[in-house]
């Protein structure tokens, strides 16, 4: 029988709003693999639509957490960062990824930090410039396209671009450092929204889309993250991962419609999990 492989999760808790850690943690144990967590920043809810949100940095924590699981041989088939609690956090984890790492482990970094347009409030430009040699040490990276512009210090085009802008942007954000590429949150007609892959030892790229449903629904670049990295894990194709991936957010953002959630306490990615289930063909 094969081993079960492990995962950490390196995200804030946001403890109501279900995005970071409280999708992730769900969906990639949903998916089978151990799922540990490293929980960079807990605050009362995420940023976006709240006001008054605690915030409790755990940047202390974080190199005594990595020291521990070192001391105790552990090591992890797959390392996720994303939402990152202080700028100095980027070192430590890069420290963390230098640790853990081995030869056929994956390290994915989702440089979360900004979103249509602007970076969350409670980042400061620098933090761009430190998410960028953090990609560097990643195997596959995974922004949306504020990011992206972010990380290469460009314009953000919200809309209006071509294939080729999105050529050109993934092979610049592999040129960071990262092998792979997921560019989220890519359109080209209004009704269809997706993602673009990028392999630069192949040189493929793919675009993957399912219909566009209006609004900007929270966590679901979250939920995107961990869906791929679930399914790459079970050794589904990158541009397989990503369809996956893609069609389960918006299985999400469907149910989310259909129960009329307010958008601000994110998606109802429970709903949508045995769908999940099937097509990782668990
Ligand atoms: O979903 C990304 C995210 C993660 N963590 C926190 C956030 C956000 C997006 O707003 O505020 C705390």
């Amino acid at each position: 029988m094969k081993r079960q492989k492990r995962v950490v999760a390196i995200h804030d808790i946001s403890c109501v709003g279900r995005c970071s850690l409280t999708v992730a943690l769900p969906i990639i144990s949903a998916a089978g693999f151990n799922t540990s967590v490293l929980p960079t920043a807990v605050l009362s809810t995420h940023t976006g639509g709240f006001e008054n949100f605690t915030y409790r940095d755990l940047t202390d924590d974080i190199r005594p957490i990595s020291q521990h699981w070192q001391s105790l041989n552990h090591s992890f088939d797959a390392i996720y960062s994303g939402f990152l609690g202080s700028f100095e956090q980027i070192d430590l984890v890069a420290e963390l990824f230098d640790t853990f790492r081995t030869d056929d482990n994956l390290i994915m970094v989702d440089p979360v930090m900004a979103d249509n347009g602007e970076l969350y409030s409670v980042f400061s430009p620098e933090m761009a410039k430190g998410m960028a040699k953090l990609c560097a040490k990643a195997d596959i990276i995974v922004p949306n396209l504020t990011e992206a512009a972010f990380l290469l210090d460009a314009p953000y085009i919200s809309r209006g671009y071509d294939q080729k802008y999105i050529e050109t942007t993934l092979k610049k954000l592999s040129q960071l450092g990262a092998p792979k590429v997921v560019l989220t949150g890519v359109s080209f007609e209004k009704s269809k929204l997706g993602a673009a892959t990028y392999d630069a030892e192949t040189g493929d790229i793919h675009f993957l889309f399912n219909d566009c449903i209006e609004g900007l629904f929270h966590g679901t670049g979250d939920i995107f993250g961990s869906t791929l990295l679930s399914a790459l894990l079970r050794d589904f194709s990158l541009a397989d991962s990503t369809q996956i991936a893609v069609d389960y957010a918006h299985e999400c953002i469907v149910k989310t419609v259909e129960l009329d959630q307010e958008k601000r306490y994110g998606v109802c990615f429970e709903r949508a999990i045995p769908y999940l289930i099937k097509r990782l063909g668990l």
